[in-house]
């Protein structure tokens, strides 16, 4: 996996269900942009993000990583931003600095405040520390999504959403909101409570940049039942 002849400019370390290499996904098909995805199994053996080949990649054990040439860029949402400045068409961010500021705080709503607490590492340390069983790992993600969501709706409010979370083409906060709203289906959340976000949701959903990333359109995901 690490360390193969890359067939594109962009190598992507992937999985299929990571919410955060689904983010860098979406971006890099609005962007226009070919990649070579290169799973990394989460869960197998282990875990191959923990293998010494990815680890020297990113030593922080998590995916996505995202490699252009010799270059090697951690972090979805510095990723993204990557992209965007290094590829300004079309933009993910408004031209305005208050736009700016309020697509940011959407998209760091999520990113900083919401997935961490739902991470893999986490769910498993709430199981091997405090024994968590199935169902409190359910509650605890419900919660903690649910809260997150609430805000983000609350945000959308504010009269600067049109059919996608900043205006009417896509951005940095839809980006970040499909894959979260991914997450919540995953642990039946249900998005009745969130009109203004499920309606975005199926917005984007309708673009194929983001079809084209979903989780079961991924070359490592299960076939289905
Ligand atoms: N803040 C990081 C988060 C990355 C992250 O948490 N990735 C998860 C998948 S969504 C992961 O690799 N988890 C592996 C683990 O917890 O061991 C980013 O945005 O890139």
């Amino acid at each position: 996996m690490v360390g193969e002849q890359a067939l594109h400019d962009y190598v992507l370390y992937d999985y299929w269900r990571s919410s955060a290499a689904y983010r860098v996904r979406i971006a890099l098909n609005l962007k226009g942009l070919a990649y070579e995805s290169r799973p990394v199994h989460l869960l197998r053996e282990g875990g191959e993000q923990h293998a010494p080949a990815y680890r020297a990649l990113n030593p922080q054990e998590l995916v996505p990583c995202l490699c252009e040439g010799g270059r090697v860029l951690t972090q979805s949402m510095a990723i993204v931003e990557y992209l965007e400045e290094t590829h300004p068409a079309p933009p993910l961010l408004p031209a305005d600095a208050a736009g700016r500021a309020r697509v940011r705080a959407l998209a760091q709503l999520i990113a900083c405040d919401v997935h961490p607490l739902g991470n893999l590492r986490v769910l498993q340390r709430l199981e091997t520390q405090f024994g968590a069983d199935p169902a409190a790992r359910g509650e605890w993600m419900r919660h903690w999504i649910a809260a997150g969501l609430q805000a983000f709706e609350a945000h959308l409010a504010d009269g600067a959403a049109g059919r996608y979370c900043h205006g009417d083409a896509p951005g940095l906060a839809d980006v970040l909101l499909v894959p979260q709203v991914y997450n919540a289906l995953r642990w039946q959340l249900p998005l009745e409570d969130y009109p203004r976000l499920h309606g975005i949701h199926a917005a984007c959903n309708e673009l194929e940049a983001f079809r084209r990333a979903a989780p079961e359109r991924q070359p490592d995901a299960p076939p289905p039942a």
